[in-house]
């Protein structure tokens, strides 16, 4: 092969290597509907919190290159090798077994690429698990299969409500089928919000993706999570483990406004729910109280 063809596959390969995370990243700046998926989206969802954003930069600017570059790479070495040694090529293979230097780079190649990225993957999930100090506490129970909230008395809150997701009959204008539900849960935008999460019967969990949260709800157990939502706006998520037949019909809806309106909607869902007590028992509910 000619010193031009070799300069000219070479210069193809790192083009490739180049243009397709950008191919990616251009699939995400397509407008994403905020707190819903986008029909035709490429790339992660839209995100309205720090950790989301933090979250995305990782995957999109840290992981996505690297894979892409390990991609290519391991798929070029392969074509080579097909091409430089087949049969024809390369009549008397050569006896070589083992080549220490080889080796010692082909471990240490791995070991330095996990190093490097599991620097700010630390960093990135101690944000995650270190839960700062919350302005609003709020009970998640997980149900077959239905979500239940719970708004604790010391808050302004004392009541708890289930969130079941709407009928196709009952949706009107603005809906979204399969995620809107009858009970929003609400919180206030700009403030530290912590989740405690659990389940009643199986092993649920607690997803939206616009907060960057998921959190397995598991009997029996309370985990914890957090979120503060720089935007105003209504977010979906949905139970991300197989929980049953229903698994993909218990949605989560959580609309962030400001503080006014979160006081105004705390005072009068404190009317509206203690009125009808939450019909569901929430097991974990006494233990922790
Ligand atoms: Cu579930």
């Amino acid at each position: 092969m000619s010193t031009d063809t070799r300069h000219m596959i070479s210069r193809g390969a790192l083009a490739a290597a180049v243009a397709l995370p950008i191919v990616f990243l251009a699939g995400m700046a397509w407008a994403q509907v905020e707190g819903q998926p986008t029909p035709g989206g490429v790339g992660l969802p839209a995100t309205v919190t720090e950790v989301g954003r933090e979250t995305q930069f990782f995957y999109n600017s840290i992981l996505l290159p690297i894979i892409t570059f390990i991609a290519i790479s391991v798929l070029g070495l392969l074509i080579y090798v097909c091409w430089k040694f087949n049969e024809q090529a390369n009549p008397v293979p050569s006896k070589l077994t083992h080549h220490t230097g080889l080796e010692i780079v082909w471990t240490l190649i791995p070991i330095l690429i996990l190093v490097f990225i599991s620097i700010p993957s630390f960093r990135l999930m101690t944000k995650q698990v270190e839960i700062p100090e919350a302005a609003i506490t709020i009970k998640v129970t997980g149900n077959q299969w239905y979500w239940s909230y719970k708004y604790p008395e010391d808050q302004g809150g004392g009541f708890g409500f289930d969130q079941l997701m709407k009928a196709d009959a009952d949706l009107v204008p603005g809906d979204v089928r399969l995620l809107s539900v009858d009970n929003e849960a609400v919180v206030p935008v700009n403030e530290v919000v912590k989740l405690q999460i659990t389940a009643n019967d199986v092993i649920h969990s607690y997803v939206i993706p616009a907060f960057s949260i998921r959190m397995d709800a598991v009997p029996g157990r309370l985990n914890e999570t957090w979120f503060k939502a720089e935007k105003e706006g209504l977010y979906y998520g949905q139970c991300s483990k197989i929980c049953g037949k229903d698994h993909a019909f218990m949605p989560a809806a959580i609309r962030v406004v400001s503080r006014e309106k979160y006081d105004e909607w705390l005072a009068e869902s404190k009317k509206k729910y203690s009125a009808a007590e939450s019909p569901v028992k929430l097991a974990a509910s006494e233990t922790i109280r």
